[in-house]
């Protein structure tokens, strides 16, 4: 029976319900964040059809955003959308975007409400040209009291202080996954009537796992703890872990965790030397902290290699972190591997990637 199921709607208010402590402000931030999915869920599904009688969107040209990548079209659609949809009720102080420079100032005709919303509006968007999974982050944080004009320094709060967070993602079914502080809940969006519904409750990362993601066209880059943990992934049965893992690489971190969140596995964008000014790919704020917050309500862990993301204090709200998460099992091994390599005790590194054994052999 449809009207049996749970919708997102629902189990908010019945969550927040049960928490004793009931944030109407929450439940109503939360679900113009699942309006803003929707939307940008249908955006991504129409692709190159413009909508007839609809100018295509962006009106705005599209450019090279404040991390010097090159915007598509649906990045700025989908940021617009978040903006307009998030901006009006009177919940949020202010935004930060990954597509903004500065944060964002709710506009003075609207009341200022008493949260902050950090988004990454289409996390993946190289995905967009080849029809791949692309998604939606976020994250909630209080705005610091009295403070109804937020400043940078009010959004640099670290991942602890999220009150929830989560991502939607844009695959062959839209999916809406969120953590209130308490376990992860996936939400796939019926198009019968137009809402999230609770498909997946109380998701649970499988401990150990024998699948990893990470950008290998990058090993030459990276730390020798991280080169050893690859390359004995790759050794498989024939080395010390004694059994064959299997990769993926996606490009879209929400459809990597997704992944993750569903079988298990490991993810990773570690610290790499390529460009000394950053110490990896993924920002902090509104890619990394979310996904640890739900990582670890999932019961897996997500750590630099030298500790945890979500204690880490934010200096800048477009900084960059390195990022390891998924199964406990594998992240701990691989903050084993950087405690060893900084004490000295790490074994000499030898890759075999290159070797005689390895794939990438070139003779
Ligand atoms: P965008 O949000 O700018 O599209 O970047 C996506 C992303 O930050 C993350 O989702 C992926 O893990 C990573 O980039 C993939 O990048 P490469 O394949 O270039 O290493």
């Amino acid at each position: 029976m449809p009207y049996r199921r749970t919708t997102l709607s629902k189990f908010i208010i019945e969550d927040q319900r049960r928490s004793g402590a009931p944030e109407p402000d929450l439940t109503s931030l939360l679900n113009d964040i699942q309006t803003a999915c929707k939307l940008i869920a249908l955006a991504t599904s129409r692709g190159s059809i413009a909508p007839a009688g609809e100018p295509r969107e962006p009106a705005v040209a599209t450019a090279v955003n404040v991390q010097g990548e090159q915007q598509k079209p649906l990045d700025v659609t989908a940021n617009n959308i978040m903006i307009g949809t998030c901006e009006w009720g009177g919940q949020l102080a202010g935004m930060v975007s990954e597509e903004m420079e500065q944060p964002y100032e709710i506009p003075a005709a609207y009341p200022r409400g008493r949260y902050l919303l950090v988004f990454d509006p289409l996390d993946g968007s190289s995905n967009i040209d080849v029809n791949m999974p692309v998604g939606t982050i976020f994250s909630v944080l209080r705005c610091p009291g009295g403070v109804t004009e937020p400043t940078l320094e009010h959004f640099l709060q670290p991942g602890t202080a999220q009150v929830a967070a989560g991502y939607a993602i844009y695959g062959p079914t839209a999916m809406l996954v969120l953590t209130l502080g308490a376990g992860v809940h996936g939400f796939t969006l019926d198009p019968e009537i137009g809402a999230f519904t609770l498909t997946h409750p109380g998701m649970a990362i499988p401990p150990d796992s024998h699948e990893f993601a990470v950008n290998v066209s990058n090993e030459r880059f990276w730390e020798p703890p991280v080169r050893r943990y690859v390359d004995e992934c790759v050794e498989g049965a024939s080395g010390v872990r004694g059994v064959d893992f299997n990769m993926r690489w996606i490009a879209s971190m929400v459809a990597e965790v997704h992944r993750i969140l569903i079988r298990g596995g490991l993810f990773m964008y570690p610290r790499d030397s390529k460009d000394p000014s950053k110490p990896g790919r993924l920002r902090l704020m509104y890619e990394a902290n979310p996904m640890a917050m739900v990582v670890e309500q999932a019961g897996g862990a997500a750590s630099t290699g030298r500790g945890r993301i979500l204690e880490v204090t934010p200096e800048a709200i477009h900084q960059r972190v390195p990022v390891i998460l998924g199964s406990r099992g594998e992240v701990e091994r691989l903050v084993r591997y950087h405690a060893d390599y900084d004490a000295g005790a790490d074994q000499p590194f030898k890759t075999p990637l290159f070797n005689a054994r390895s794939l990438f052999r070139t003779a």
